[in-house]
């Protein structure tokens, strides 16, 4: 059965890159369709495929499914082999709070870094509550790499849907240009170094598309 998944544009949609980024790294096959977000008609076409309004949406056969962390579910459900969650039972509870640690929290970040891949990345002024999210954040990844990373340079060793679920801070940190240490570093080269990241970021540039939005200090637009 084929997969659909529709996003929102590459540039500014974060929770669409989740699942985005954890099929492509997996090799899971599916088709995406772009819906370019807070413009006129973007509500309506994402309403024609979820009544939540809310991107990404995963089409799978006659079954819609949406939230990031959900979609990220089903996948791991889908493709077993994928080895999308952790095999060890404990990595694997580990792996389900640091997600979900990301799906409800830090506000702060969310809100003063604001995902735009246009930014150059250079140091900018911050909250310290955004710096508080970013110490977390750096504890929580060191704390997975440490226990259950071994196998590799990402949280539980290989790519999975931990790291999808973080792909999007690894931007946030980035643009940002927020002062993470050295293994924090390492852990954010990569996630940039994979060619999924690589082939959503090319694309992010490509777009034209800037988000109008009623918040005029969100530096949205190209080279701020
Ligand atoms: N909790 C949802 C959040 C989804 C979300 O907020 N998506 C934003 C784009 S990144 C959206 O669809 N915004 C369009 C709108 O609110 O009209 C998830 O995990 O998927």
């Amino acid at each position: 059965m084929s997969l659909t998944l529709i996003i929102g544009n590459k540039n500014y949609s974060s929770w669409s890159l989740r699942p985005w980024i954890a099929m492509k790294a997996a090799g899971i096959p599916f088709e995406e369709v772009v819906i370019p977000l807070y413009r006129p008609g973007s509500a309506e076409q994402i309403l024609k495929y979820s009544p939540a309004g809310k991107v990404p949406i995963l089409i799978d056969g006659g079954d819609t499914v949406w939230e990031s962390l959900a979609i990220l579910e089903r996948l791991a459900e889908r493709f077993p082999q994928a080895g999308l969650w952790p095999a060890d039972a404990r990595a694997r509870s580990f792996a389900r709070a640091a997600a979900s640690e990301m799906h409800g929290g830090f506000q702060p970040l969310r809100q003063h870094c604001t995902m735009n891949l246009w930014l150059p990345p250079k140091p900018r002024p911050m909250p310290p509550e955004v710096l508080a999210n970013m110490a977390r954040i750096e504890n929580l990844w060191a704390d997975c790499r440490a226990r259950f990373g071994k196998g590799g340079p990402f949280l539980f060793g290989a790519f999975g849907n931990a790291d999808a679920m973080y792909a999007p801070v690894v931007a946030r940190f980035h643009n940002y240009g927020l002062p993470v240490g050295a293994q924090t570093r390492a852990y954010m080269d990569a996630v940039m170094a994979l060619p999924a990241w690589r082939e959503w970021y090319d694309a992010a540039m490509k777009e034209t598309w800037v988000m109008q939005h009623n918040e005029p200090d969100w530096p949205l637009v190209r080279g701020v």
